[in-house]
């Protein structure tokens, strides 16, 4: 899944394409080197950030997905709002991205009025608050459970299991060990039985594992999506799509070799 921000402020590449043709031109782009799916977002999450108001919203992402959605892979649009999801699936969109998981009122109901996927994202409080002093019991099992209940409630709106994709919102009011231990056992997100999205690119945690600027964490977002695809992700959401999709590829050619017999190492 490539991302698209076409927004002023948003962390890693914020006013990049804040204009729809460049951000049109570089949907072109990311679909040339391999993204699957585009995700679109007008406003941005980042730990701080202020909400925008809806026309705002709508006015910056409205003219990028007429102009995307033909370019022959799914669209998904990054929004927390019903009356923007509502505009968007008009417009188009094939997918609705909520950070905040459909807690507002009428969300699950807007989705389920449409044929749309939906990615239930988990985040502790709002963008604002979200980085002060994040605590779990069991990090894993806290968001594993919370993302169960909200599958389960969409389902019972409507929804049907094979629209639903989950995330457990790595960098949304988690420290980095809590983002660590969610990476090394998604295998647990996984097993709760809903396709997992993974988003880890260019993140705040990279950079304090690697002491990188955010502009220069390609390799360390690479190897987060490769791990996250190893323990089960089944979409990996990455701005620097062509170095992901080049390291995803070595991956499913390994998987698509035949299995080896295992009896013996001797004859090696
Ligand atoms: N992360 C961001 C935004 N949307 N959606 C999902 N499902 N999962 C994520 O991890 C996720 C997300 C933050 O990244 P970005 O869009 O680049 O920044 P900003 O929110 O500042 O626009």
């Amino acid at each position: 899944m490539g991302v698209i921000n076409v927004t002023p402020d948003s962390f890693s590449d914020g006013g990049l394409h804040r204009a729809a043709p460049s951000a049109i031109d570089h949907a072109r782009k990311l679909v040339s080197e391999g993204a699957d799916i585009l995700d679109i977002g007008g406003e941005s999450t980042r730990p701080g950030s202020l909400p925008v108001s809806a026309d705002d919203e709508l006015g910056r992402i409205l003219p990028v997905i007429e102009n995307v959605r033909n370019l022959g892979v799914p669209v998904s649009v990054d929004t927390s709002k019903p009356e923007v999801m509502r505009e968007a699936l008009r417009a188009g969109a094939d997918m609705i991205n909520d950070v905040a998981g459909f807690r507002a009122p009428e969300a699950f109901e807007v989705i389920a009025a449409s044929a749309a996927a939906l990615c239930i994202m988990h985040m502790r409080g709002e963008p604002r608050t979200m980085q002060a002093d994040p605590r779990y019991d069991d990090v894993v099992a806290d968001v594993g459970r919370y993302l169960r209940t909200r599958a389960l409630e969409a389902e019972a709106v409507g929804i049907s299991r094979d629209r639903i994709v989950v995330d457990p919102g790595f960098g949304f009011g988690k420290t980095l060990e809590h983002n660590l231990e969610l990476l090394r056992d998604l295998q647990c997100i996984d097993g709760l039985g809903w396709p997992v999205l993974a988003g880890l690119s260019r993140k705040s945690i990279l950079g304090k594992i690697t002491g990188r600027d955010v502009s220069d964490r390609v390799y360390a977002s690479v190897a987060a999506a490769l791990l996250a695809v190893i323990n089960g992700a089944r979409i990996v959401r990455v701005h620097d799509v062509r170095a992901t999709r080049d390291a995803l590829d070595v991956y499913e050619a390994l998987h698509r070799l035949p299995e080896r017999s295992h009896t013996t190492g001797s004859s090696v």
